[in-house]
């Protein structure tokens, strides 16, 4: 259903008025019902890496799961993102444009479990892969890293399954390490950052992506990768 534009709505004596009252909670209604489609997908993407951390960890008798995040955008952002875009501010827009209102984040202890973790979820067969994207294979010129994927997976409501959007973005302990400080120090500021200080920032990306390579040498080197974890 479409959320019609409150915006225009002069002062909060209008608001309150008994028409506009019921238009309000209907598009807050609307709103919260699709957020919670999302935040169900969420969950059933956590849930597979989860699994399949405890089926890793299983096999390898360690877990190539350090952390996982997620996150709803908030509603400020997703405004903003259709504004940019010029897109309209509806419910039907949101589903079809937006491919990152849920969120999730799984760190993960070497490359190798990223691309490992990826391979495996990929496969499963109620997620589709709708876009790919290997900041590890070509970093951003920032030297930012990470895979990010846009999958959808279904969610079974009451009377309905729907398919919802996720973005996932797999990286590694160090490549999450510089993608938190890059984010504080810059990313959505206004404040410029000097030519300089983009080469430092690109120096600490190759540093990351250096011990990333070094840790999955010494890895190799330990067996760890190997499936019977020796
Ligand atoms: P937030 O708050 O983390 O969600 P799109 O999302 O497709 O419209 P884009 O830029 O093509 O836009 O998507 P891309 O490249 O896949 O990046 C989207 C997300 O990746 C960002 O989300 C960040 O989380 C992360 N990201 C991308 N580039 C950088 C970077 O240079 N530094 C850091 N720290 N993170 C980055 P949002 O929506 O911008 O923010």
């Amino acid at each position: 259903m479409e959320v019609k534009d409150i915006t225009g709505l002069e002062s909060i004596q209008e608001l309150f008025q008994e028409d506009s009252l019921e238009l309000v909670d209907l598009a807050v209604h609307n709103y919260m019902r699709l957020m919670t489609y999302y935040r169900c997908a969420i969950k059933e993407i956590e849930t597979k890496f989860n699994v399949l951390n405890e089926e890793f960890s299983l096999q390898y008798d360690r877990n190539p799961i350090n952390a996982i995040k997620s996150r709803l955008k908030r509603p400020k952002s997703i405004q903003k993102k259709l504004t940019m875009r010029h897109l309209p501010p509806t419910l039907e827009s949101i589903e079809e444009n937006l491919n990152d209102v849920a969120g999730i984040r799984v760190v993960c202890s070497f490359v190798e479990d990223v691309y490992a973790l990826a391979e495996s979820l990929l496969s499963q067969d109620d997620i589709r892969l709708l876009e790919k994207k290997d900041y590890i294979a070509s970093p951003k010129k920032n030297g930012y890293r990470s895979l990010h994927l846009i999958v959808e997976i279904p969610i079974f409501l009451a009377y309905e399954k729907r398919n919802m959007k996720v973005e996932i973005q797999l990286r590694t302990i160090a490549m999450d390490c510089w993608a938190d400080l890059e984010h504080q120090l810059r990313y959505k500021k206004d404040s410029d950052f000097t030519e300089e200080m983009d080469e430092k920032l690109s120096y600490c990306a190759q540093l990351c992506a250096c011990l990333d390579g070094q840790m999955s040498d010494l890895g190799a080197k330990v067996g760890i990768f190997n499936k019977e974890g020796q």
